[in-house]
């Protein structure tokens, strides 16, 4: 049984080593929700909140999820018994409406708890009876939208030269067809390419987003609005290349929309954005069955939700490489140790040695950083 006894948060702010632009915003300090979790037997589980510092991506943030632990999260888990963590997102789910990236951060610690006290790495408690577990991951990397179409193909050489097995460059209006053409000229070709909009189009753009065919990318991940599922099939249909799905993809339910509706053809799953493990976990049984791929989207965590992210892309249906980067490609020092690190084959290694997310949080560092603190108590 999991009796949670504390839940405690820390927020901590590291720099980006470069600012990341995307067509909806750009960072360049990561302020990051670290979760604690800690049961009345002493174990505990650590987790990492996804939300950013502004609602443009979704519409929450650090701050919303920190209140919304505070408030309904941390309530509704104290002074009740889990057998397992997958019990946990139902529970929050009940006339708790959105806040998934407040309730996975926290099921996500509570699976890390779980995963160490039954002794198992946590990819292999994820993938319970499931066959065929990755022990490595094939590595993309997301290119933010640069300067010029020229400073674009000379990263994208760059990455491919380090191994990396898909590039994905960041577009949108007024900053597409020049950079996919300088990236896709680079590289010789489009077919570890792809190019992710994050919702910057709308319907009067399909006629210039059908000029993106030519270049035989991979995927176009999230063309259009987060809640649109019905405009994405429209596109879709006009579109030789597959649309990918981001935003859009809530809940198993909005993944059901896509399939049902044809309004994409391959899913990126972010476990924060769906609510955590569970959800994620119904998403790839739900896309396996339909023959839909899945990859594993990051949000320019730390180590510790890069651990969670990389446990779950060794499930079978992860079958296209993850945005699983190593820490060098994003910090000056990570908050884990070791730092996650990516071969010249382009590939990260799952920790399968030790139990949990399987690597240790620089208690140290954390402190030095961290700039907010509060444990709610069972
Ligand atoms: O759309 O996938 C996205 C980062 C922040 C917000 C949205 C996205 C991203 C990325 C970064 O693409 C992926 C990574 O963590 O390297
Ligand atoms: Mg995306």
């Amino acid at each position: 049984m999991i009796r949670l006894a504390e839940i405690a948060l820390t927020e901590v702010q590291m720099p980006l080593k470069e600012p990341f632009r995307i067509s909806s915003g750009v960072q360049t300090v990561r302020r990051i929700l670290l979760v604690r979790v800690r049961d009345h037997d002493g174990a505990e589980g650590w987790g990492e909140c996804a939300a950013g510092e502004l609602p443009n991506y979704g519409p929450e943030t650090i701050d919303t999820a920190w209140a919304a632990i505070g408030a309904w999260v941390a309530p509704r888990l104290f002074g009740r018994g889990f057998a397992h963590p997958r019990e946990i997102f139902p529970l929050l789910e009940e006339n708790f409406r959105g806040h998934r990236m407040a309730k996975g951060a926290v099921e996500m610690a509570c699976w890390d708890l779980a995963a160490r006290r039954a002794d198992e790495p946590l990819a292999r408690f994820l993938g319970g009876t499931r066959e065929g577990l990755r022990e490595v991951i094939d590595v993309g990397i997301s290119l933010g939208i640069q300067e010029s179409p020229a400073k674009l193909a000379e990263k994208v050489l760059a990455c491919r030269e380090r191994g990396y097995r898909k590039i994905k460059v960041k577009i949108g209006p007024g900053e597409d067809l020049a950079y996919v053409a300088a990236a896709h000229e680079a590289l010789g070709g489009g077919a570890s390419m792809m190019a992710d909009a994050n919702n910057a189009y709308t319907e009067a753009d399909f006629d210039h987003l059908e000029k993106l065919d030519a270049f035989g990318l991979m995927m176009i991940e999230q063309p259009l609005a987060w809640e649109d599922i019905r405009r994405h099939a429209a596109l879709q249909q006009r579109l030789k290349t597959p649309i990918c799905l981001d935003e859009s993809i809530t809940s198993l339910e909005r993944a059901e929309d896509m399939v049902a509706l044809g309004a994409g053809r391959i899913v990126n799953i972010k476990p924060g954005r769906v609510g955590g493990f569970s959800a994620s976990l119904a998403i790839h049984d739900f896309c396996a069955q339909h023959g839909v791929p899945v990859w594993c989207g990051g949000m320019l965590e730390s180590g510790v939700g890069r651990a969670h992210n990389v446990a779950l892309a060794s499930l079978p249906n992860f079958q296209l490489p993850g945005d699983l980067s190593p820490s060098e490609r994003y910090w000056e020092r990570d908050l884990v140790d070791p730092e996650w690190t990516m071969d010249r084959q382009g590939q990260v290694r799952v920790p399968l040695d030790r139990p949990g997310i399987g690597v240790d949080l620089d208690l140290d560092r954390i402190e030095a950083l961290s700039v907010r603190l509060q444990s709610f108590w069972g």
